[in-house]
Protein backbone atom coordinates (compact mmCIF):
# COMPACT_ATOMS: atom_id res chain seq x y z
CA UNK A 1 0.00 0.00 0.00
CA UNK A 2 1.41 3.38 -0.77
CA UNK A 3 1.93 6.56 2.06
CA UNK A 4 -0.57 8.56 0.22
CA UNK A 5 -3.17 5.75 0.36
CA UNK A 6 -2.39 4.94 3.54
CA UNK A 7 -2.82 8.86 4.59
CA UNK A 8 -6.04 9.00 2.98
CA UNK A 9 -7.59 5.85 5.25
CA UNK A 10 -5.55 7.75 8.07
CA UNK A 11 -8.40 10.47 7.05
CA UNK A 12 -10.97 9.07 6.36
CA UNK A 13 -11.11 7.27 9.85
CA UNK A 14 -10.35 10.44 11.71
CA UNK A 15 -12.96 12.06 9.51
CA UNK A 16 -15.69 9.05 10.43
CA UNK A 17 -14.42 9.67 14.12
CA UNK A 18 -15.61 12.87 14.40
CA UNK A 19 -18.85 12.92 12.18
CA UNK A 20 -19.73 10.01 14.74
CA UNK A 21 -19.28 12.29 17.54
CA UNK A 22 -21.10 15.02 16.02
CA UNK A 23 -23.94 12.37 15.57
CA UNK A 24 -24.29 11.67 18.43
CA UNK A 25 -24.13 15.11 20.05
CA UNK A 26 -26.88 15.48 17.50
CA UNK A 27 -25.78 18.23 15.17
CA UNK A 28 -27.83 19.04 12.32
CA UNK A 29 -30.62 20.18 11.24
CA UNK A 30 -33.85 18.31 11.49
CA UNK A 31 -33.92 15.81 9.00
CA UNK A 32 -35.17 12.16 8.81
CA UNK A 33 -31.92 10.93 7.69
CA UNK A 34 -28.87 10.85 9.81
CA UNK A 35 -26.65 13.69 9.48
CA UNK A 36 -23.11 13.80 9.15
CA UNK A 37 -21.78 16.66 8.03
CA UNK A 38 -18.43 15.47 7.72
CA UNK A 39 -19.73 12.75 5.57
CA UNK A 40 -21.96 14.46 2.65
CA UNK A 41 -19.12 15.08 0.48
CA UNK A 42 -16.29 12.50 0.93
CA UNK A 43 -15.84 11.54 -2.36
CA UNK A 44 -15.97 7.79 -3.64
CA UNK A 45 -12.92 6.98 -5.17
CA UNK A 46 -13.41 2.96 -5.65
CA UNK A 47 -16.76 1.53 -5.77
CA UNK A 48 -16.77 -1.68 -3.98
CA UNK A 49 -18.85 -4.17 -5.83
CA UNK A 50 -19.60 -7.00 -3.39
CA UNK A 51 -22.88 -7.12 -2.37
CA UNK A 52 -24.04 -4.49 -5.15
CA UNK A 53 -27.20 -5.80 -6.40
CA UNK A 54 -27.45 -6.96 -10.11
CA UNK A 55 -31.27 -6.69 -10.89
CA UNK A 56 -32.62 -4.21 -8.24
CA UNK A 57 -32.38 0.04 -9.05
CA UNK A 58 -29.06 1.46 -7.80
CA UNK A 59 -27.03 4.12 -9.14
CA UNK A 60 -23.60 3.26 -10.03
CA UNK A 61 -22.16 5.19 -6.54
CA UNK A 62 -23.42 7.60 -3.54
CA UNK A 63 -26.30 7.93 -1.48
CA UNK A 64 -30.30 7.24 -2.42
CA UNK A 65 -33.46 7.45 -0.67
CA UNK A 66 -37.35 7.52 -1.74
CA UNK A 67 -38.51 7.03 -4.98
CA UNK A 68 -39.99 10.46 -6.41
CA UNK A 69 -42.29 11.37 -9.01
CA UNK A 70 -43.15 7.63 -10.46
CA UNK A 71 -44.45 8.37 -13.40
CA UNK A 72 -45.76 6.73 -17.05
CA UNK A 73 -45.62 9.50 -19.66
CA UNK A 74 -45.46 8.36 -23.67
CA UNK A 75 -44.09 4.88 -23.85
CA UNK A 76 -41.61 5.50 -21.17
CA UNK A 77 -41.29 5.28 -17.01
CA UNK A 78 -39.72 7.49 -15.09
CA UNK A 79 -38.38 7.06 -11.69
CA UNK A 80 -37.11 10.24 -9.94
CA UNK A 81 -35.06 9.67 -6.60
CA UNK A 82 -33.68 11.46 -3.63
CA UNK A 83 -30.03 11.09 -4.80
CA UNK A 84 -26.09 12.75 -3.16
CA UNK A 85 -24.02 13.32 -6.28
CA UNK A 86 -21.42 13.80 -3.86
CA UNK A 87 -20.99 10.96 -0.95
CA UNK A 88 -22.66 7.59 0.29
CA UNK A 89 -24.45 9.13 3.30
CA UNK A 90 -27.50 11.50 3.09
CA UNK A 91 -26.80 15.27 2.30
CA UNK A 92 -26.74 17.48 -0.62
CA UNK A 93 -29.88 16.18 -1.97
CA UNK A 94 -31.08 16.31 -5.37
CA UNK A 95 -33.70 14.71 -7.27
CA UNK A 96 -31.75 12.14 -9.77
CA UNK A 97 -33.72 10.96 -12.89
CA UNK A 98 -33.95 7.49 -14.66
CA UNK A 99 -35.51 5.94 -17.41
CA UNK A 100 -37.03 2.30 -18.89
CA UNK A 101 -39.40 0.80 -20.99
CA UNK A 102 -40.07 -2.25 -18.86
CA UNK A 103 -39.37 -0.90 -15.27
CA UNK A 104 -36.48 -3.22 -15.25
CA UNK A 105 -33.81 -1.38 -17.60
CA UNK A 106 -33.17 1.40 -16.67
CA UNK A 107 -31.29 4.61 -18.67
CA UNK A 108 -29.71 6.99 -16.31
CA UNK A 109 -30.27 11.06 -16.94
CA UNK A 110 -28.95 14.20 -15.70
CA UNK A 111 -30.54 15.55 -12.80
CA UNK A 112 -34.10 16.49 -12.74
CA UNK A 113 -34.40 18.96 -10.14
CA UNK A 114 -31.59 20.29 -8.10
CA UNK A 115 -31.07 23.71 -5.43
CA UNK A 116 -30.85 26.82 -7.59
CA UNK A 117 -33.26 28.90 -6.74
CA UNK A 118 -34.50 30.77 -3.39
CA UNK A 119 -37.64 28.41 -3.29
CA UNK A 120 -35.30 25.23 -3.26
CA UNK A 121 -31.98 26.53 -2.11
CA UNK A 122 -30.99 24.07 0.75
CA UNK A 123 -32.68 21.36 -0.55
CA UNK A 124 -34.96 19.58 -2.71
CA UNK A 125 -36.76 16.74 -0.64
CA UNK A 126 -39.42 14.43 -2.09
CA UNK A 127 -42.69 14.76 -4.08
CA UNK A 128 -45.02 13.06 -6.57
CA UNK A 129 -46.26 13.98 -10.44
CA UNK A 130 -49.33 14.35 -11.80
CA UNK A 131 -50.13 14.13 -15.44
CA UNK A 132 -52.55 16.93 -16.19
CA UNK A 133 -55.26 17.23 -19.08
CA UNK A 134 -53.82 16.86 -22.59
CA UNK A 135 -50.91 15.09 -21.19
CA UNK A 136 -48.81 17.70 -19.26
CA UNK A 137 -46.67 15.92 -16.78
CA UNK A 138 -46.13 18.23 -13.18
CA UNK A 139 -43.62 18.00 -10.29
CA UNK A 140 -44.57 18.93 -7.00
CA UNK A 141 -41.80 18.66 -4.67
CA UNK A 142 -41.05 19.89 -1.18
CA UNK A 143 -37.75 23.05 -0.63
CA UNK A 144 -35.75 23.49 1.70
CA UNK A 145 -35.45 27.66 1.90
CA UNK A 146 -33.10 28.47 4.69
CA UNK A 147 -30.96 27.09 7.45
CA UNK A 148 -33.69 26.37 9.72
CA UNK A 149 -35.30 23.82 7.70
CA UNK A 150 -38.56 25.85 6.72
CA UNK A 151 -40.27 23.38 4.46
CA UNK A 152 -42.28 24.74 0.71
CA UNK A 153 -43.96 22.59 -1.87
CA UNK A 154 -42.84 23.98 -5.39
CA UNK A 155 -43.37 22.72 -8.84
CA UNK A 156 -41.58 21.84 -11.64
CA UNK A 157 -42.43 21.54 -15.61
CA UNK A 158 -40.57 19.66 -18.69
CA UNK A 159 -38.79 22.19 -20.46
CA UNK A 160 -39.76 20.55 -23.76
CA UNK A 161 -43.08 17.98 -24.06
CA UNK A 162 -41.55 16.46 -27.23
CA UNK A 163 -38.27 15.22 -25.87
CA UNK A 164 -39.64 11.77 -24.60
CA UNK A 165 -37.25 11.39 -22.04
CA UNK A 166 -38.05 14.89 -20.39
CA UNK A 167 -34.57 15.62 -19.89
CA UNK A 168 -34.83 19.09 -18.34
CA UNK A 169 -37.40 20.27 -15.98
CA UNK A 170 -38.23 23.98 -15.29
CA UNK A 171 -38.64 25.22 -12.14
CA UNK A 172 -40.48 28.43 -12.82
CA UNK A 173 -40.72 31.57 -10.99
CA UNK A 174 -44.11 31.77 -9.34
CA UNK A 175 -42.58 29.04 -7.03
CA UNK A 176 -43.07 28.45 -4.28
CA UNK A 177 -47.05 27.41 -4.52
CA UNK A 178 -47.73 26.78 -0.44
CA UNK A 179 -46.18 27.95 2.20
CA UNK A 180 -47.08 27.19 5.87
CA UNK A 181 -49.55 28.99 7.55
CA UNK A 182 -49.13 29.86 10.97
CA UNK A 183 -50.99 27.10 12.55
CA UNK A 184 -48.41 24.18 10.72
CA UNK A 185 -45.27 23.51 11.90
CA UNK A 186 -42.96 24.63 9.31
CA UNK A 187 -40.05 22.11 9.17
CA UNK A 188 -42.21 18.95 9.15
CA UNK A 189 -44.31 20.34 6.30
CA UNK A 190 -43.64 18.22 3.53
CA UNK A 191 -43.94 15.20 0.48
CA UNK A 192 -46.63 16.56 -1.58
CA UNK A 193 -48.76 13.44 -3.24
CA UNK A 194 -49.93 12.97 -6.97
CA UNK A 195 -53.13 15.55 -6.83
CA UNK A 196 -56.49 14.01 -7.29
CA UNK A 197 -58.96 16.06 -9.61
CA UNK A 198 -62.69 15.67 -7.84
CA UNK A 199 -65.97 16.19 -9.35
CA UNK A 200 -65.88 19.48 -8.47
CA UNK A 201 -62.95 20.48 -11.35
CA UNK A 202 -60.86 21.18 -7.87
CA UNK A 203 -57.20 19.22 -7.34
CA UNK A 204 -56.71 17.79 -4.57
CA UNK A 205 -52.79 16.94 -2.64
CA UNK A 206 -51.95 15.79 1.02
CA UNK A 207 -48.67 16.92 2.77
CA UNK A 208 -47.22 15.28 5.75
CA UNK A 209 -47.00 16.66 8.85
CA UNK A 210 -47.39 16.75 12.39
CA UNK A 211 -48.89 18.89 15.39
CA UNK A 212 -46.87 17.95 18.39
CA UNK A 213 -46.88 14.59 17.86
CA UNK A 214 -50.26 13.93 16.38
CA UNK A 215 -49.64 12.11 12.82
CA UNK A 216 -51.09 14.93 10.12
CA UNK A 217 -51.92 14.60 6.58
CA UNK A 218 -53.12 18.38 4.99
CA UNK A 219 -55.40 18.40 2.35
CA UNK A 220 -54.64 21.37 -0.14
CA UNK A 221 -57.16 22.18 -3.00
CA UNK A 222 -56.63 24.48 -6.09
CA UNK A 223 -58.48 24.97 -9.40
CA UNK A 224 -56.35 25.54 -11.71
CA UNK A 225 -52.89 23.71 -9.91
CA UNK A 226 -51.26 27.10 -9.27
CA UNK A 227 -53.33 28.91 -6.24
CA UNK A 228 -53.71 26.09 -3.30
CA UNK A 229 -56.31 26.94 -0.54
CA UNK A 230 -55.79 24.34 2.69
CA UNK A 231 -59.02 22.75 3.39
CA UNK A 232 -60.80 23.30 6.63
CA UNK A 233 -60.35 19.83 7.55
CA UNK A 234 -57.03 17.57 7.60
CA UNK A 235 -57.29 14.36 4.99
CA UNK A 236 -56.53 12.23 8.27
CA UNK A 237 -54.86 12.80 11.01
CA UNK A 238 -53.78 10.03 13.98
CA UNK A 239 -52.58 10.69 17.75
CA UNK A 240 -49.50 9.48 18.75
CA UNK A 241 -48.24 8.50 15.59
CA UNK A 242 -45.27 11.42 15.49
CA UNK A 243 -44.38 12.96 12.04
CA UNK A 244 -45.91 11.79 8.42
CA UNK A 245 -43.46 11.59 5.69
CA UNK A 246 -44.75 10.58 2.07
CA UNK A 247 -48.18 9.99 2.34
CA UNK A 248 -49.93 8.15 -0.24
CA UNK A 249 -53.38 7.77 -1.20
CA UNK A 250 -55.61 6.08 -3.66
CA UNK A 251 -58.46 4.02 -4.51
CA UNK A 252 -57.90 0.29 -4.76
CA UNK A 253 -59.96 -2.49 -5.66
CA UNK A 254 -60.30 -6.28 -6.22
CA UNK A 255 -60.09 -6.73 -9.94
CA UNK A 256 -57.26 -4.17 -10.89
CA UNK A 257 -55.39 -0.90 -10.70
CA UNK A 258 -57.29 2.47 -10.42
CA UNK A 259 -56.13 5.78 -11.14
CA UNK A 260 -56.02 8.41 -8.59
CA UNK A 261 -59.11 10.12 -9.09
CA UNK A 262 -61.15 7.42 -9.46
CA UNK A 263 -64.17 6.87 -7.09
CA UNK A 264 -67.52 5.17 -7.19
CA UNK A 265 -68.86 1.57 -6.55
CA UNK A 266 -66.22 -1.78 -5.29
CA UNK A 267 -63.84 1.10 -4.92
CA UNK A 268 -62.07 1.83 -1.59
CA UNK A 269 -59.12 3.99 -1.14
CA UNK A 270 -55.54 3.01 0.86
CA UNK A 271 -53.88 5.83 2.88
CA UNK A 272 -50.29 5.15 3.87
CA UNK A 273 -47.58 7.28 6.03
CA UNK A 274 -43.72 7.05 6.39
CA UNK A 275 -43.64 7.05 10.05
CA UNK A 276 -40.41 9.33 10.88
CA UNK A 277 -39.85 8.26 14.45
CA UNK A 278 -39.92 4.43 13.85
CA UNK A 279 -38.71 4.86 10.23
CA UNK A 280 -41.09 2.21 9.49
CA UNK A 281 -44.68 2.84 7.25
CA UNK A 282 -48.46 1.46 8.07
CA UNK A 283 -51.95 1.61 5.83
CA UNK A 284 -55.23 1.49 6.43
CA UNK A 285 -58.39 0.84 4.14
CA UNK A 286 -61.48 3.05 4.16
CA UNK A 287 -63.39 5.40 2.41
CA UNK A 288 -63.24 9.10 1.03
CA UNK A 289 -65.92 11.12 1.46
CA UNK A 290 -66.28 15.02 1.32
CA UNK A 291 -62.75 15.11 1.77
CA UNK A 292 -61.98 13.34 4.08
CA UNK A 293 -60.24 9.58 4.59
CA UNK A 294 -61.96 7.49 7.17
CA UNK A 295 -60.37 3.95 8.02
CA UNK A 296 -62.51 1.03 7.93
CA UNK A 297 -63.62 0.29 11.49
CA UNK A 298 -61.67 -2.94 11.68
CA UNK A 299 -58.14 -1.11 10.74
CA UNK A 300 -55.71 -0.49 13.11
CA UNK A 301 -54.68 3.19 12.83
CA UNK A 302 -51.87 3.59 14.64
CA UNK A 303 -48.42 2.00 15.06
CA UNK A 304 -49.41 -1.46 14.83
CA UNK A 305 -51.31 -0.75 11.40
CA UNK A 306 -51.05 -3.16 8.49
CA UNK A 307 -47.72 -2.88 7.12
CA UNK A 308 -46.22 -3.38 3.25
CA UNK A 309 -43.08 -4.61 4.37
CA UNK A 310 -42.09 -5.38 7.60
CA UNK A 311 -38.70 -5.28 6.92
CA UNK A 312 -36.77 -2.79 5.15
CA UNK A 313 -38.60 -0.52 3.35
CA UNK A 314 -39.36 3.35 3.76
CA UNK A 315 -40.74 6.57 1.76
CA UNK A 316 -42.86 4.22 -0.88
CA UNK A 317 -45.04 5.89 -3.50
CA UNK A 318 -47.10 4.35 -5.64
CA UNK A 319 -48.21 5.27 -9.36
CA UNK A 320 -50.94 4.14 -12.10
CA UNK A 321 -49.89 2.68 -15.24
CA UNK A 322 -52.06 3.03 -17.87
CA UNK A 323 -50.71 0.83 -20.12
CA UNK A 324 -51.06 -2.85 -17.88
CA UNK A 325 -53.83 -0.55 -15.91
CA UNK A 326 -52.02 -1.66 -12.63
CA UNK A 327 -51.15 0.07 -9.45
CA UNK A 328 -47.10 0.21 -8.57
CA UNK A 329 -45.26 0.50 -5.67
CA UNK A 330 -41.95 2.04 -5.58
CA UNK A 331 -39.87 1.93 -1.98
CA UNK A 332 -36.38 2.34 -0.98
CA UNK A 333 -34.18 -0.32 1.09
CA UNK A 334 -32.06 1.37 3.14
CA UNK A 335 -28.97 -0.40 4.11
CA UNK A 336 -28.16 -1.99 7.03
CA UNK A 337 -24.56 -2.23 7.63
CA UNK A 338 -22.63 0.76 9.56
CA UNK A 339 -22.27 3.99 7.80
CA UNK A 340 -18.52 3.75 8.11
CA UNK A 341 -19.34 0.98 5.91
CA UNK A 342 -21.18 2.77 3.23
CA UNK A 343 -18.61 4.95 3.09
CA UNK A 344 -15.98 2.66 2.27
CA UNK A 345 -17.96 1.15 -0.28
CA UNK A 346 -18.64 3.93 -1.81
CA UNK A 347 -22.99 3.73 -1.87
CA UNK A 348 -26.11 3.16 -0.02
CA UNK A 349 -29.80 2.58 -0.62
CA UNK A 350 -31.79 0.53 -3.58
CA UNK A 351 -34.99 0.89 -4.67
CA UNK A 352 -36.98 -2.65 -4.26
CA UNK A 353 -38.44 -3.97 -7.07
CA UNK A 354 -41.85 -2.06 -8.15
CA UNK A 355 -44.99 -4.29 -6.76
CA UNK A 356 -48.09 -4.11 -7.96
CA UNK A 357 -50.85 -3.75 -5.66
CA UNK A 358 -54.45 -4.91 -5.24
CA UNK A 359 -57.33 -5.38 -2.90
CA UNK A 360 -57.67 -8.37 -1.07
CA UNK A 361 -61.32 -10.38 -2.11
CA UNK A 362 -61.59 -9.46 2.14
CA UNK A 363 -61.30 -5.69 1.34
CA UNK A 364 -59.41 -6.13 5.06
CA UNK A 365 -55.61 -5.73 3.20
CA UNK A 366 -53.52 -5.39 0.33
CA UNK A 367 -52.01 -8.16 -2.32
CA UNK A 368 -48.55 -7.14 -3.31
CA UNK A 369 -47.01 -9.44 -5.92
CA UNK A 370 -43.16 -8.30 -7.87
CA UNK A 371 -44.43 -6.37 -11.34
CA UNK A 372 -44.67 -9.36 -14.06
CA UNK A 373 -41.64 -7.74 -15.99
CA UNK A 374 -39.24 -9.06 -13.19
CA UNK A 375 -40.15 -12.57 -14.80
CA UNK A 376 -38.19 -11.58 -18.29
CA UNK A 377 -34.89 -12.20 -16.13
CA UNK A 378 -35.39 -15.12 -15.18
CA UNK A 379 -32.97 -18.12 -16.35
CA UNK A 380 -32.22 -21.53 -15.75
CA UNK A 381 -35.03 -23.08 -13.92
CA UNK A 382 -34.68 -25.65 -11.57
CA UNK A 383 -37.98 -27.46 -10.52
CA UNK A 384 -38.85 -29.64 -7.47
CA UNK A 385 -41.86 -31.81 -6.50
CA UNK A 386 -43.64 -33.87 -3.64
CA UNK A 387 -40.50 -33.97 -1.35
CA UNK A 388 -40.65 -34.24 2.20
CA UNK A 389 -38.72 -32.86 4.88
CA UNK A 390 -38.94 -34.37 8.02
CA UNK A 391 -37.98 -32.52 11.17
CA UNK A 392 -34.01 -31.38 11.16
CA UNK A 393 -34.00 -32.22 7.35
CA UNK A 394 -32.95 -29.69 4.95
CA UNK A 395 -32.02 -29.96 1.30
CA UNK A 396 -29.89 -27.63 -1.54
CA UNK A 397 -31.49 -26.07 -4.20
CA UNK A 398 -28.72 -26.92 -6.84
CA UNK A 399 -28.52 -25.56 -10.35
CA UNK A 400 -28.66 -22.06 -9.87
CA UNK A 401 -27.03 -18.68 -8.87
CA UNK A 402 -28.18 -18.85 -5.42
CA UNK A 403 -26.95 -15.53 -4.60
CA UNK A 404 -29.12 -14.00 -7.61
CA UNK A 405 -32.33 -15.76 -7.92
CA UNK A 406 -36.06 -16.10 -7.70
CA UNK A 407 -37.50 -19.09 -5.95
CA UNK A 408 -41.42 -19.53 -5.41
CA UNK A 409 -41.81 -22.50 -3.35
CA UNK A 410 -45.66 -24.31 -2.22
CA UNK A 411 -45.22 -25.82 1.07
CA UNK A 412 -47.89 -28.36 2.43
CA UNK A 413 -48.74 -30.42 5.42
CA UNK A 414 -51.26 -33.01 7.10
CA UNK A 415 -52.60 -31.64 10.25
CA UNK A 416 -52.47 -28.44 12.23
CA UNK A 417 -52.48 -30.58 15.72
CA UNK A 418 -48.79 -30.19 16.19
CA UNK A 419 -48.74 -26.24 15.84
CA UNK A 420 -47.38 -24.76 19.10
CA UNK A 421 -49.52 -23.26 21.34
CA UNK A 422 -49.68 -19.24 21.08
CA UNK A 423 -48.77 -17.52 24.45
CA UNK A 424 -51.82 -14.80 25.11
CA UNK A 425 -48.65 -12.66 27.25
CA UNK A 426 -47.38 -12.34 23.66
CA UNK A 427 -47.48 -9.33 21.49
CA UNK A 428 -49.75 -9.91 18.60
CA UNK A 429 -48.20 -7.11 16.80
CA UNK A 430 -44.62 -7.58 17.47
CA UNK A 431 -43.85 -10.62 15.41
CA UNK A 432 -40.28 -9.50 15.31
CA UNK A 433 -40.04 -10.14 19.15
CA UNK A 434 -40.91 -13.58 18.77
CA UNK A 435 -38.88 -14.32 16.30
CA UNK A 436 -35.98 -13.14 18.20
CA UNK A 437 -37.10 -16.16 20.16
CA UNK A 438 -37.80 -18.93 18.39
CA UNK A 439 -35.40 -18.55 15.32
CA UNK A 440 -35.11 -20.75 12.57
CA UNK A 441 -33.21 -23.46 14.63
CA UNK A 442 -35.59 -22.99 17.60
CA UNK A 443 -37.36 -26.60 16.92
CA UNK A 444 -40.65 -26.39 17.04
CA UNK A 445 -44.44 -28.18 16.35
CA UNK A 446 -45.64 -26.85 12.78
CA UNK A 447 -42.71 -24.91 11.59
CA UNK A 448 -39.93 -23.35 11.91
CA UNK A 449 -39.61 -24.25 7.46
CA UNK A 450 -38.77 -22.39 4.89
CA UNK A 451 -35.81 -21.21 3.20
CA UNK A 452 -32.17 -20.62 3.82
CA UNK A 453 -30.94 -17.76 1.57
CA UNK A 454 -27.28 -16.22 1.35
CA UNK A 455 -26.14 -19.44 3.12
CA UNK A 456 -22.33 -20.49 3.23
CA UNK A 457 -21.85 -23.69 2.81
CA UNK A 458 -21.38 -24.55 6.71
CA UNK A 459 -24.11 -22.37 7.04
CA UNK A 460 -21.80 -19.94 9.13
CA UNK A 461 -23.70 -17.00 7.06
CA UNK A 462 -27.43 -17.66 6.52
CA UNK A 463 -30.47 -15.64 6.49
CA UNK A 464 -33.96 -17.57 6.58
CA UNK A 465 -36.93 -16.77 5.79
CA UNK A 466 -39.62 -19.40 6.94
CA UNK A 467 -43.04 -19.51 8.47
CA UNK A 468 -43.81 -20.71 12.01
CA UNK A 469 -47.95 -21.41 12.93
CA UNK A 470 -48.86 -20.97 16.80
CA UNK A 471 -52.80 -22.42 18.11
CA UNK A 472 -54.34 -19.58 19.35
CA UNK A 473 -57.74 -19.74 21.09
CA UNK A 474 -59.79 -19.31 18.15
CA UNK A 475 -57.46 -19.30 15.38
CA UNK A 476 -54.13 -20.52 14.32
CA UNK A 477 -51.35 -17.49 13.94
CA UNK A 478 -48.69 -17.52 11.10
CA UNK A 479 -45.85 -16.12 11.36
CA UNK A 480 -42.99 -14.57 8.63
CA UNK A 481 -39.93 -14.37 9.75
CA UNK A 482 -37.00 -13.29 7.71
CA UNK A 483 -33.98 -13.22 9.81
CA UNK A 484 -30.82 -11.11 9.51
CA UNK A 485 -29.15 -11.92 12.83
CA UNK A 486 -26.53 -14.36 11.30
CA UNK A 487 -26.85 -13.08 8.12
CA UNK A 488 -22.73 -12.26 8.00
CA UNK A 489 -19.72 -12.82 10.06
CA UNK A 490 -18.73 -8.94 9.21
CA UNK A 491 -18.03 -6.86 11.78
CA UNK A 492 -20.20 -9.66 14.83
CA UNK A 493 -19.52 -6.84 17.75
CA UNK A 494 -22.04 -4.19 16.00
CA UNK A 495 -25.76 -5.40 16.64
CA UNK A 496 -27.21 -2.25 17.26
CA UNK A 497 -28.65 1.00 14.93
CA UNK A 498 -27.24 3.95 16.74
CA UNK A 499 -26.82 5.81 13.48
CA UNK A 500 -23.21 4.09 12.74
CA UNK A 501 -23.78 0.46 14.07
CA UNK A 502 -24.85 -2.39 11.84
CA UNK A 503 -28.66 -3.38 11.88
CA UNK A 504 -29.56 -7.52 11.81
CA UNK A 505 -32.96 -7.14 13.21
CA UNK A 506 -35.30 -10.74 12.64
CA UNK A 507 -37.48 -8.66 10.44
CA UNK A 508 -41.58 -10.80 10.86
CA UNK A 509 -45.10 -9.83 10.16
CA UNK A 510 -48.15 -12.04 10.81
CA UNK A 511 -49.71 -13.80 8.00
CA UNK A 512 -53.67 -13.26 7.50
CA UNK A 513 -54.22 -16.90 6.21
CA UNK A 514 -56.84 -19.46 7.07
CA UNK A 515 -54.97 -22.93 6.97
CA UNK A 516 -57.87 -25.04 5.23
CA UNK A 517 -56.06 -26.43 2.70
CA UNK A 518 -52.78 -26.95 4.80
CA UNK A 519 -50.72 -24.87 2.54
CA UNK A 520 -48.19 -22.17 3.04
CA UNK A 521 -46.62 -20.77 -0.09
CA UNK A 522 -43.39 -18.28 0.00
CA UNK A 523 -41.23 -16.10 -3.18
CA UNK A 524 -38.17 -14.56 -2.57
CA UNK A 525 -36.14 -12.63 -4.90
CA UNK A 526 -32.58 -12.41 -3.64
CA UNK A 527 -29.99 -10.29 -4.85
CA UNK A 528 -26.54 -10.72 -3.54
CA UNK A 529 -27.37 -7.63 -0.34
CA UNK A 530 -31.12 -8.10 -0.45
CA UNK A 531 -33.88 -10.68 0.27
CA UNK A 532 -37.50 -9.69 -0.52
CA UNK A 533 -40.18 -12.35 0.30
CA UNK A 534 -43.54 -12.62 -0.27
CA UNK A 535 -45.63 -14.57 2.24
CA UNK A 536 -49.15 -16.37 1.08
CA UNK A 537 -49.13 -14.71 -2.47
CA UNK A 538 -48.22 -11.18 -1.30
CA UNK A 539 -50.62 -11.01 2.00
CA UNK A 540 -47.45 -10.66 4.19
CA UNK A 541 -44.17 -9.03 2.75
CA UNK A 542 -40.56 -8.87 4.38
CA UNK A 543 -37.43 -7.13 2.83
CA UNK A 544 -33.75 -7.60 4.58
CA UNK A 545 -30.31 -6.56 3.41
CA UNK A 546 -27.41 -9.05 4.22
CA UNK A 547 -24.05 -8.75 3.65
CA UNK A 548 -22.31 -12.27 3.72
CA UNK A 549 -18.52 -12.83 3.55
CA UNK A 550 -18.76 -15.88 2.44
CA UNK A 551 -22.04 -16.55 0.80
CA UNK A 552 -21.49 -14.16 -2.44
CA UNK A 553 -21.74 -15.03 -5.88
CA UNK A 554 -20.81 -18.33 -7.02
CA UNK A 555 -20.61 -19.54 -3.39
CA UNK A 556 -24.09 -18.84 -2.18
CA UNK A 557 -26.19 -21.65 -1.10
CA UNK A 558 -30.20 -21.64 -1.08
CA UNK A 559 -31.65 -24.47 0.79
CA UNK A 560 -35.33 -25.44 1.82
CA UNK A 561 -35.19 -26.75 5.59
CA UNK A 562 -37.39 -27.83 8.15
CA UNK A 563 -37.08 -28.15 12.31
CA UNK A 564 -40.52 -28.34 13.26
CA UNK A 565 -41.91 -31.76 14.61
CA UNK A 566 -44.59 -31.88 11.81
CA UNK A 567 -42.77 -33.56 8.64
CA UNK A 568 -43.25 -31.21 5.37
CA UNK A 569 -43.77 -31.27 2.05
CA UNK A 570 -42.17 -29.25 -0.46
CA UNK A 571 -45.49 -29.74 -3.59
CA UNK A 572 -43.83 -27.61 -5.46
CA UNK A 573 -40.71 -25.30 -6.11
CA UNK A 574 -39.81 -23.24 -8.58
CA UNK A 575 -36.18 -21.39 -8.85
CA UNK A 576 -34.60 -19.48 -11.47
CA UNK A 577 -30.78 -17.47 -11.44
CA UNK A 578 -31.64 -13.89 -12.98
CA UNK A 579 -30.08 -12.05 -14.91
CA UNK A 580 -28.96 -8.59 -15.13
CA UNK A 581 -30.45 -6.31 -17.18
CA UNK A 582 -29.33 -4.70 -19.82
CA UNK A 583 -28.88 -0.87 -20.02
CA UNK A 584 -32.09 0.42 -21.65
CA UNK A 585 -32.20 0.33 -25.62
CA UNK A 586 -32.81 3.54 -26.91
N1 LIG B 1 -36.79 11.91 2.81
C1 LIG B 1 -36.89 13.18 2.14
C2 LIG B 1 -38.02 13.89 2.79
C3 LIG B 1 -38.85 12.77 3.31
C4 LIG B 1 -37.84 11.80 3.79
C5 LIG B 1 -35.57 13.91 2.28
C6 LIG B 1 -38.33 10.39 3.90
O1 LIG B 1 -38.73 14.70 1.86
O2 LIG B 1 -39.71 13.22 4.31
O3 LIG B 1 -34.56 13.21 1.62
O4 LIG B 1 -37.32 9.45 3.84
Amino acid sequence: MDFSKRLGDWALLVLLLVSCCLALLNNGVEASHNVFDQLQSVRTINVRKVHRTAYHFQPTKHWINDPNGPMYYNGIYHLFYQYNPKGAVWGNIIWAHSVSKDLISWKTLEPAIYPSKPFDKYGCWSGSATILPGNKPIILYTGIIDRNNTQVQNYAIPANLSDPYLRKWIKPNNNPLIFADRSINKTSFRDPTTAWLGRDGHWRIAIGSRRKHRGISYLYRSKDFIHWAKAQHPLHSTSGTGNWECPDFFPVSVSGGLDTFVMGPNVKHVFKVSLDETRYEYYTIGKYKKDRYIPDEEMVDGWNGLRYDYGNFYASKSFYDPVKKRRVLWGWANESDSTDNDVMKGWAGIQLIPRTIVLDPSGKQLLQWPIEEVETLRKNKVELKNIKLAKGEKIEINGITAAQADVDITFSFDSLDKAEPFDPKWDIYDGQKLCSQKGSTVHGGLGPFGLLTLASQNLEEYTPVFFRVFKGQNKHHVLLCSDASRSTLMDPESHTKNGVGAYRPSFAGFVDIDLKDKKLSLRSLIDNSVVESFGARGKTVISSRAYPTLAIYEKAHLYAFNNGDETIKIDSLEAWTMDKPLQMNH
